[in-house]
This record gives C-alpha cells, sequence and structure tokens, in this order.
C-alpha cells in the first residue's frame, strides 16, 4: 500500500471514505488484490457508528454472534462475545482489533474530512478535497460514509434560548455522571432514546420523555452468552454464515409458512405469546408470514404488543401515550431493557409531543402548547438524515452532471444500491436502494464490498478501468425496489426509511427489502454474466 501523509500524494487505485465496518473492509480487500488505498476518516480512530454512539445503553440489536465479519474464519474463531446484544465498548473493541489484526489503521488519514469529491474525466481520475485543503487522487472513489451517519439537523424550536446542558446521542460526550441529580429532558423515542432512556432514569432527580410518535419497543432479552453456545457458534460458524447470507435480513430465519388468519384468535395469541418471550427481529412481528404485507392481519400483532404494555405500565394514560398506532415493523423497531418498566418509577414523566407540541424553549425550560418544563439538561435522541445525508456531505461531483444532490433532487437512484448513473467509478457501499436498512449490516456491507471489488479485478483483468452504471439498468433497479416495497405496509408509514423525519427531504424508500439472499443472488447473476447494466470501458 502506499503512505499516503503528504498532501502530494501520488494516484492510488482506490480512494476510501469512512474507517467503519465498510471502510475497513475496503482497506482488507484492497491488500488482499495487491491495490494502492489511501483511506479518510473524521474521526480520530476507527470505528465509525460506534466510535460515535457512545450514549449510555448503546448497544447492538443484531444479536453479536452475527454482527461480526465472516471473511476471516480466524477471526471469528479467535473473538469471543461476551453477551447476546454487545455493548457499544465491546463493538469497538473488535473493530479495533480487526484493524490491528490485519494492519489496516495506517492506511487511513484521521481526523480528516472529505468535503468534496471531483471526477476528473481527462485523466479519468477522482480528486478528493480534504478539510485542511489537501488533495488526494485515485482511481475508484468508494463510500463507506455509512447510512446512519450524519445527524439531522435540530429542529427542536428554540433549543438556542436554552442555557443548560444540551447533549446528542449521537456525539455524546459527557458522561452519566453529568446528568446524576439533575432534571433532564429526553427528546426522541427511537432506538437511542430507548436505550439511554432506563438508564437515564436510574441517576437523575426527574426524567420528562418528549415522545412524537410511540413505538414498538421489545423486551431486547439481553444476557451474557454461555461458553457452551459460543463453542457451538465457533464449530458451526462456516455453516451459519452461509445461512445467514441467503436469509432474508442476514440472521438466521424461522421458517414460518402460515398468514396470522390462518389459526385460530386463540392459536395466535398462543403463537404471540412465545414470540414475545424469544423477542428480537424473529419476535412477534416475525411470527406470520404476511404480517407485513396485510394491516389487518398485522393489527393482531400490534393489538397483542399493546396489551403488554397495559400489562407493565401502571399508569393507564401513560401506557396509553406508549401505544404504537402505526402497523408494526413497519417503521424500525426497537428492543429495550425496563423501558416500559421505566414509566413505573416515580421520578419519570411522559410528554407526547403530538398532543402538546413544543412551541419554544427559555434558559430553563421546555415550552409546549399546554405549558411549561423546567429542566437542567436535554437529551437530544433525534435520529439521523439517512443514507442521502453521508453521501451529500462529500459533495461528489462529475462535470457532466454536476453534484449527487443535483442528481438525486427527487430522490436517490442507484443501481443494486452500489452505483449511480453518470459517477464512473463511484461505488456506495450498501447505500439507498442496497437491502441495508433491513439487514445485519455487516454481513450486506461484506456482500457489498466483494461484489465491487469483484467488478474493479474484472475491468482490471481486461485491461479496461471506466466502470458506470447505464441509466437504464438504474430505472430497473429503482423500479424494482419501488415495486418490492410497494407491496407492503412500509410504503404508507412515515419514518426515516422513507425520508420523512427530514424536512424538505424527497419521501422515496431508502432500501430493497427484498431480503439479503433475493439481493445476493441478483448479484451473483449479473456479475456471472459478465456485468450486464455496467458499462466498462
Ligand atoms: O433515530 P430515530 P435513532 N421533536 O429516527 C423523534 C439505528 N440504531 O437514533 O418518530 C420531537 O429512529 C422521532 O419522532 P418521529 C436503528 O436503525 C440502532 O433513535 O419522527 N421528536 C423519533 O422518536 C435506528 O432506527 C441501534 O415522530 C423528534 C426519534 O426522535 C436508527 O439507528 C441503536 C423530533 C428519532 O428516532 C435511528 O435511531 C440506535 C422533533 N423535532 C440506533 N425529531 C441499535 O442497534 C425527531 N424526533 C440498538
Amino acid at each position: 500500500m502506499t503512505d499516503t501523509t503528504s498532501s502530494t500524494s501520488p494516484t492510488v487505485d482506490v480512494l476510501c471514505v469512512g474507517a467503519g465496518f465498510s471502510g475497513l473492509y475496503v482497506a482488507y480487500q484492497a491488500a488482499e488484490r495487491g491495490w494502492t488505498f489511501a483511506g479518510f476518516e473524521k474521526a480520530p480512530d476507527v470505528g465509525g457508528t460506534w466510535y460515535w454512539n457512545t450514549y449510555p445503553g448503546a448497544r447492538c440489536d443484531v444479536e453479536s454472534i452475527y454482527y461480526s465479519y465472516s471473511f476471516s474464519d480466524e477471526l471469528q474463531r479467535e473473538w469471543t462475545w461476551s453477551e447476546r446484544f454487545a455493548p457499544q465498548e465491546e463493538i469497538l473493541s473488535y473493530i479495533n482489533h480487526v484493524a490491528d489484526r490485519f494492519g489496516l489503521r495506517r492506511h487511513f488519514e484521521f481526523n480528516t474530512e472529505v468535503v468534496a469529491a471531483n471526477w476528473l474525466p481527462d485523466e479519468q481520475l477522482w480528486e478528493v478535497t480534504l478539510d485542511s485543503g489537501d488533495t488526494r487522487r485515485g482511481r475508484y472513489l468508494l463510500a463507506g460514509s455509512g447510512g446512519l451517519s450524519t445527524p439531522k439537523d435540530v429542529d427542536v424550536p428554540g433549543l438556542e434560548n436554552f442555557t443548560g446542558l444540551t447533549v446528542s446521542t449521537s456525539r455524546w460526550n459527557i458522561s452519566l455522571d453529568d446528568l446524576a441529580g439533575k432534571r433532564v429532558a429526553v427528546i426522541g423515542t427511537g432506538s437511542s432514546g430507548v436505550q439511554c432512556i432506563p438508564l437515564i432514569a436510574e441517576v437523575a432527580e426527574h426524567l420528562t420523555v418528549f415522545q412524537r410518535t410511540a413505538n414498538y419497543v421489545f423486551p431486547a432479552r439481553n444476557a451474557p452468552l454461555r461458553e457452551e453456545t459460543v463453542a457451538e457458534v465457533k464449530r458451526q460458524y462456516p455453516d451459519i454464515r452461509e445461512e445467514c447470507r441467503y436469509s432474508a435480513g442476514g440472521i438466521p430465519e424461522r421458517p414460518v409458512t402460515d398468514r396470522a388468519f390462518d389459526v385460530s384468535a386463540q392459536e395466535r395469541q398462543r403463537r404471540y405469546e412465545a414470540a414475545y418471550e424469544r423477542s428480537g427481529f424473529l419476535g412477534v412481528g416475525a411470527e406470520f408470514t404476511d404480517l407485513l404485507t396485510d394491516r389487518e392481519a398485522n393489527e393482531t400483532a400490534a393489538d397483542f404488543f399493546r396489551g403488554k404494555i397495559h400489562e407493565i405500565v401502571q399508569d393507564e394514560k401513560t401506557a396509553t401515550l406508549l401505544e404504537p398506532r402505526f402497523p408494526m415493523g413497519a417503521k424500525r423497531s426497537c428492543f429495550g431493557t425496563d423501558y416500559y418498566e421505566t414509566f413505573n418509577r416515580p421520578n419519570v414523566s411522559l410528554v407526547s409531543v403530538r398532543d402538546e407540541p413544543i412551541t419554544t424553549m427559555s434558559a430553563d425550560s421546555i415550552v409546549t402548547e399546554r405549558g411549561s418544563y423546567e429542566v437542567d439538561a436535554i437529551v437530544l435522541a433525534i435520529g439521523f438524515d439517512a443514507f442521502t445525508g453521508p453521501l451529500f456531505g462529500l459533495n461528489v461531483t462529475t462535470p457532466g452532471i454536476g453534484r449527487l444532490q443535483e442528481a438525486w433532487s427527487e430522490g436517490p437512484r442507484t443501481f443494486l444500491g452500489l452505483m449511480t448513473a453518470g459517477f464512473p467509478n463511484f461505488f456506495m457501499i450498501a447505500g439507498p436502494q442496497s437491502p441495508a436498512l433491513a439487514s445485519n449490516v455487516v454481513m450486506t456491507i461484506e456482500q457489498a464490498v466483494d461484489w465491487i471489488t469483484d467488478l474493479i479485478a474484472h475491468a482490471r483483468a481486461e485491461g479496461r478501468q471506466l466502470i458506470e452504471a447505464t441509466p437504464q439498468a438504474q430505472d430497473d433497479w429503482v423500479d424494482i425496489t419501488e415495486w418490492t416495497v410497494n407491496q407492503t405496509l412500509y410504503a404508507a408509514t412515515d419514518s426515516w426509511y422513507r425520508g420523512s423525519n427530514v424536512a424538505g427531504k424527497p419521501s422515496t424508500f431508502m432500501g430493497y427489502i427484498g431480503g439479503v439472499g433475493k439481493y445476493r443472488r441478483i448479484c451473483n447473476e449479473i456479475a456471472e454474466r459478465g456485468y450486464p447494466g455496467v458499462e466498462i470501458d
């Protein structure tokens, strides 16, 4: 590999943005294939999402034994996860271990943000501009910038008036002790809010949760992994990985063949109870085949779940406010530990921002249409400008088309979520319209990097270097992703999946939800047929 530390670095084969799961695997593949590589990471170290999201309770809700790289059997045998759902610190240690074990860290410039990327048609090169003003050139540009890495702009009115402590879950820079004995507000009840709320409640004098949309928060049922389980998994890892690769979501599936109304109400209840005990992504929402396609079927599961909230939460009014009213699974489900139980604590209260919107803030209060809540600290758990936010931040530009944000003014258009017409030699690792949003993303990342690097290797083996998706192949892929989502309840539900959490963002679904196995077969077939839909020059 090439040393990229001087401002007059030589041209490399591969430029890559990000040193999270994606960028590190690109660096690994580049080394394996003998390509020169230069990576850029705005954080001081590796980790991506797991570097930044250090809020209390942060952990992954895909089981640790699946949420890890599969490319090296030695790696998966030597690393031992301690819990069913790994905490942020452990995932970050794992990523650091991978970076060290494969010698990947030295190929990245840290504390270095890519602020622009320009295609130079005459040279057939990408030139990236760094925040230092320096530039680097390379033949291929890979964006490993993540899907949930650009925090959403703060759209809570009056925050600038507040003089207390403000912290965001996605840029957590305080300790939990800093909230001890304080009156704290958490705004947002997605996965991040749901994970930190019970822990903040334990230390705060009072916690007020500002909820806009009540979500489904399934019990995570986290637990230490038993030694026997770990040993068994390690023995069977290659088979487990293969099963995951051809599954729906990148984790082993439960074979379910019947629909909700194929069984009696009693049997449905029994099955939902068992699924609730199991929890995880294969819990209640996956118990029948039609729960994501038939609103009435979905309502049976949603109803069961709302009953569970009322069993746990003692105050009837609070329990009712916590009831989700959109179809189960149609926006990202949450997995929590003692989430609903937290609302039984005397020092916790719930405000529905739906019923009483926040109108402004004063130096020490959050003001709603109905009242004023005095607080010392505000925790923002309001989410991300998903998928397009991180890509637009790179200001990727070709002379013919302009910036990516202009090409995608009505929503992202990609071929397989990996390439976009008009931007030669530019690749997105698990970008919009890939299966990333509804999958074990580490597996999706590995598959994307394998496919992209195979394609580059194919072009190079033929003595060609220009690679670009055709507009037709892209239109066809966009049609497939839209058709697929339109068969489901995702289509009519507002969420970051559809861009509806960010004001002014075009409403398009951000993923392919036909399943990672089906997607992998499509990608494999395209490669086997010599890459139809891709122009290689
Ligand atoms: O963000 P979110 P997140 N006023 O967008 C509310 C992954 N993740 O960081 O739903 C008041 O889900 C907003 O309300 P509404 C995972 O894929 C995984 O929690 O828009 N409220 C919502 O309640 C996840 O889906 C893990 O009506 C406002 C919340 O803020 C994704 O990251 C852990 C508001 C935002 O929820 C994002 O999760 C964490 C406003 N102005 C994250 N603006 C695990 O693996 C927004 N909200 C466990």
